[in-house]
């Protein structure tokens, strides 16, 4: 049967497939709603649906475009191995402060700056970054008297923002709209055009002072969502540069990233870099989707061809510097003094610590909740245990994150007031940033450590808790939608919005066993140990290094214009020659329907003369189905036609077809029909094809931008529903086709050399994906030749139907010479 040599799950695919493709036809419709709506609301409407992509992205090739534009070529740098870093990101370590007293320099609380202060520290390197703003016009001189200190003692390079672009660009792109977006809070997000002009505006100065920073051999490491565009930006400026982007937060699913205002800018300005690295797989699987379905970009895991420039796509979860905390545990007086406090303060009870900056996506308030949950239904632990919460204040400017804080505020007022006794208050609410010897101290002290973050990006409290957990001691409660918690698997994993289970979650990890316990917390231990921020930033410059020589191989790789005259005299010469030639946008130019391109007389007596050379085996290979074929081409003498992209040929002079699979299922169009016809309702313009092995979808004729954007949508749907079955949907020139993944052009090849036995000379081209299987089979001496622009296998490009009919008519000329001479 059909799907039978595939697995045994896909061989019961009718009943299977139906179920699933209804099931995920219901989330169809849901997405459908929301293309609907975003489509109805406008955010910012049509026009920023879908941007054409342009210059090192490459223009789409449109009917009738004759020129191909030469392929920008960036030339590969070879880092030297004591190359100099430069690392960018929004804040540098250090803040400076307006105070009543005059300047004062604090340390940058955060991730980011936890995670790369020892890197730099130790590996040594510039960091440019925004100092903090406020009061430079009152006290310029002595501010940059600090500034040039930063410099010189830190190697910290302070940006000077005006403080209209700070607050635009800070308190308003970054932290309401992108912050909200990539954590997956759309009902946060808060958009208004000029704090995407302020965003811009401080890309551009942060550029500039890298710029003016910049060595040749220089290795850039961009971090974070507040310089999204600052890679192409520097691309433009430095055109040679090595280029690196990690983003710390989460990348957010396909169905919420579209929401996002100025989307394609964000992510054409990140395809600058050479490298881009994300804390999870998935998170990098999500920023494929969207540029599959925002820029219609394709994109292998590892790699995303950016006109002729490869970028690096890297999965590199973040780690911490141990030592920074164990050394303290080990020999720090403050650490043990304070640790020696807190014990005799709690003496007796059990204590779950939770640190936190009071953001949103952390999870404050649900873990409020469900402790309160948990103090009323568990009243055995009434007095016998206690919440310390640490919460560090953060972008207080934001109104969000006021009104955190008053409910925060009112959650713990609530929890004391009617959950504690005068002899117990069971909630601790430290709500400013605490030293790292006190925090130390209380990783030591803490019976649970309780992350509860509703996303982020990796978590680096779970990992500094479990490096303090020297004897294997404490347990870790971790939510499964932080980062951290797709490599910290022998946590006590939660999900934070189910109140109730997370509070039988914790009474668990108050109650878990001592053996258990050690056994979940030693291979944490020695895995944050080893997985450290070290080997993080070491793998993460060497993947940019990597990426950096990938770039020149590449260019080695990629195709050369097809010069008329050296392949002329190569045919010439041979004697057993084989041409495979596609049909729609190859020798003919695509139609708005596909009965509209027949073929021009000139085609047909081309094919004519070539297939009457006996040297010659002709043949024509296309989408289109075998009776459209025989139709246009029937009458053609000695050629090969091969009909739905390889399913089915029929050789010269053979008098029926031959399919590449004896059986032809056709139940599974039933259920994939609706949805196809699901799209053709939202598309006007659009319509079905069906053939005997597959269906079609074409959207030519629809609105170019929203066509582009449903057909993104309709192949990233089907992929996932389809993935376990023998059929696959891809996207060609305008349609989305779904079809058994066997039937394709390389397929049907064996057959086609066996016709001409050890040819000394093969011709295939074409201009479109399915194509490539077939220039993916072919061995390196055979001229494989591309049409247009775009990524290809192909050895060669040439620029149109028009430049390849004139070889072809080379070809017919030099047989009618041989004939002749
Ligand atoms: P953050 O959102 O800042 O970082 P997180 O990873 O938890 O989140 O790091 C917070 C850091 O601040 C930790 O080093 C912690 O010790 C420290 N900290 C927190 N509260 C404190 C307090 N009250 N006093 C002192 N120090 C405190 C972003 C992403 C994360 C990602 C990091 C690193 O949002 O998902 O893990 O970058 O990539």
């Amino acid at each position: 049967m059909f799907l039978s040599g595939i697995s045994k799950s896909s061989r019961r695919m009718s009943g299977a497939l139906r179920c699933h493709l209804q099931r995920r036809y219901s989330k169809l419709l849901v997405i459908g709603a929301l293309v609907h709506t975003i489509w109805e609301v406008g955010f910012g409407g049509a026009s920023c649906i879908l941007r054409e992509q342009k210059s090192e992205l490459g223009s789409k090739k449109e009917e009738g475009q004759m020129g191909l534009q030469p392929l920008s070529r960036v030339s590969a740098v070879q880092p030297s191995v004591g190359a100099r870093l430069i690392v960018v990101s929004n804040r540098l370590p250090l803040t400076l402060r307006k105070t009543e007293d005059g300047w004062s320099t604090e340390r940058s609380s955060g991730g980011l700056a936890s995670a790369m202060n020892p890197l730099i520290r130790k590996g040594g390197g510039d960091w440019i970054g925004w100092a903090g703003g406020g009061g430079e016009e009152e006290d310029g001189q002595t501010r940059s008297a600090i500034l040039a200190q930063w410099a010189e003692n830190e190697r910290c390079f302070a940006v000077d923002l005006p403080e209209k672009v700070a607050t635009g660009f800070y308190e308003g792109y970054a932290n309401q709209t992108l912050w909200p977006v990539f954590h997956n809070f759309p009902s946060q997000l808060k958009f208004e055009a000029k704090s995407w002009d302020a965003y811009v505006e401080a890309n551009r100065i942060f550029c500039e002072a890298v710029v003016n920073r910049y060595k040749p051999n220089d290795l850039i490491w961009v971090h974070d969502y507040h310089l999204m565009l600052l890679p192409r930006m520097l691309r433009d400026r430095l055109p040679d540069a090595a280029i690196g982007f990690f983003l710390h937060i989460p990348f957010p699913s396909s169905e919420i990233f579209p929401i996002l205002p100025r989307r394609e800018e964000l992510l054409e300005g990140l395809l600058g870099a050479d490298l881009l690295a994300f804390q999870t797989h998935g998170h990098l699987q999500q920023f494929r989707a969207a540029l599959l379905r925002v820029l219609g970009m394709e994109s292998k895991i590892t790699q995303v061809a950016v006109g002729s420039r490869p970028v690096r796509l890297e999965a590199l979860p973040i780690g911490i510097a141990p030592e920074e905390y164990t050394d303290l545990l080990k020999s720090d007086k403050t650490t043990t003094d304070q640790y020696a406090d807190w014990i005799a303060r709690y003496n007796g009870r059990k204590v779950v610590l939770a640190v936190d900056r009071l953001d949103y996506t952390k999870g404050v308030i649900e873990r409020l909740r469900a402790y309160a949950h948990l103090l009323r239904s568990s009243p055995e632990l009434k007095e016998k245990v206690v919440l310390i919460q640490i919460a560090v204040p953060s972008r207080e400017g934001i109104d969000t994150y006021q009104d955190l804080r008053t409910e925060v505020n009112r959650l713990v007022g609530e929890i004391n007031g009617k959950l504690g006794t005068p002899e117990w208050t069971p909630l601790i609410y430290i709500n400013r940033s605490i030293e790292r010897t006190e925090l130390v101290g209380l990783y030591k002290l803490a019976d649970v450590c309780w992350v509860g973050s509703l996303r982020d990006g990796m978590n680096l409290v779970a990992k500094e808790y479990v490096a303090c957990k020297l004897e294997g001691d404490g347990v870790l409660v971790l939510s499964e939608f932080a980062g951290a918690a797709a490599e910290m698997g022998e946590a006590l994993l939660i999900n934070p919005f189910d109140e109730e289970r997370t509070a039988a979650t914790i009474r668990r990890a108050l109650a878990l066993d001592d053996q258990e316990r050690r056994q979940r917390m030693m291979t944490l231990h020695h895995r944050v140990l080893r997985n450290n921020v070290f080997r993080w930033g070491e793998r993460f410059l060497a993947a940019l290094q990597e990426a950096v020589s990938e770039r020149g191989r590449y260019i080695d790789t990629q195709p050369q214009r097809l010069r008329p005259t050296e392949i002329r005299d190569a045919y010439a010469r041979a004697e057993r020659r084989v041409l495979i030639l596609d049909y729609d946008g190859t020798l003919v130019p695509f139609a708005k329907r596909p009965e509209q391109a027949s073929p021009p007389t000139r085609i047909l007596d081309l094919l004519s003369a070539l297939a009457s050379e006996p040297q010659n085996c002709v043949a024509l290979t296309s989408g289109r189905s075998a009776e459209n074929l025989d139709r246009w081409f029937g009458m053609v003498r000695g050629i090969w036609l091969v009909a739905e992209h390889g399913a089915e040929f029929k050789p010269p002079s053979a008098p029926a077809w031959e399919s590449l699979r004896p059986e032809v299922p056709t139940e599974w169009k039933s259920t994939v029909i609706p949805i196809l016809e699901h799209f053709v309702d939202r598309t006007p313009g659009s319509f079905v094809e069906e053939k005997k092995y597959g269906l079609v979808w074409h959207y030519r004729m629809a609105d170019p931008e929203f066509g582009e954007w449903l057909a993104n949508e309709l192949v990233s749907m089907l992929e996932a529903m389809l993935a376990e079955t023998e059929l696959r949907a891809f996207r060609g020139e305008k349609i989305v086709e779904v079809k058994p993944v066997w039937a394709n052009k390389g397929e049907v090849l064996e057959r086609l050399l066996a016709s001409r036995s050890d040819p000394d000379f093969v011709f295939a081209v074409g201009d479109d994906r399915t194509d490539e299987d077939l220039f993916e089979r072919l061995q390196s001496g055979a001229w494989t030749v591309h049409i247009g622009l775009g990524p290809t296998r192909a050895s060669y490009v040439i620029a149109n139907f028009e430049a390849l009919r004139r070889i072809l008519e080379l070809f017919a000329e030099s047989g009618n010479l041989s004939k002749t001479s």
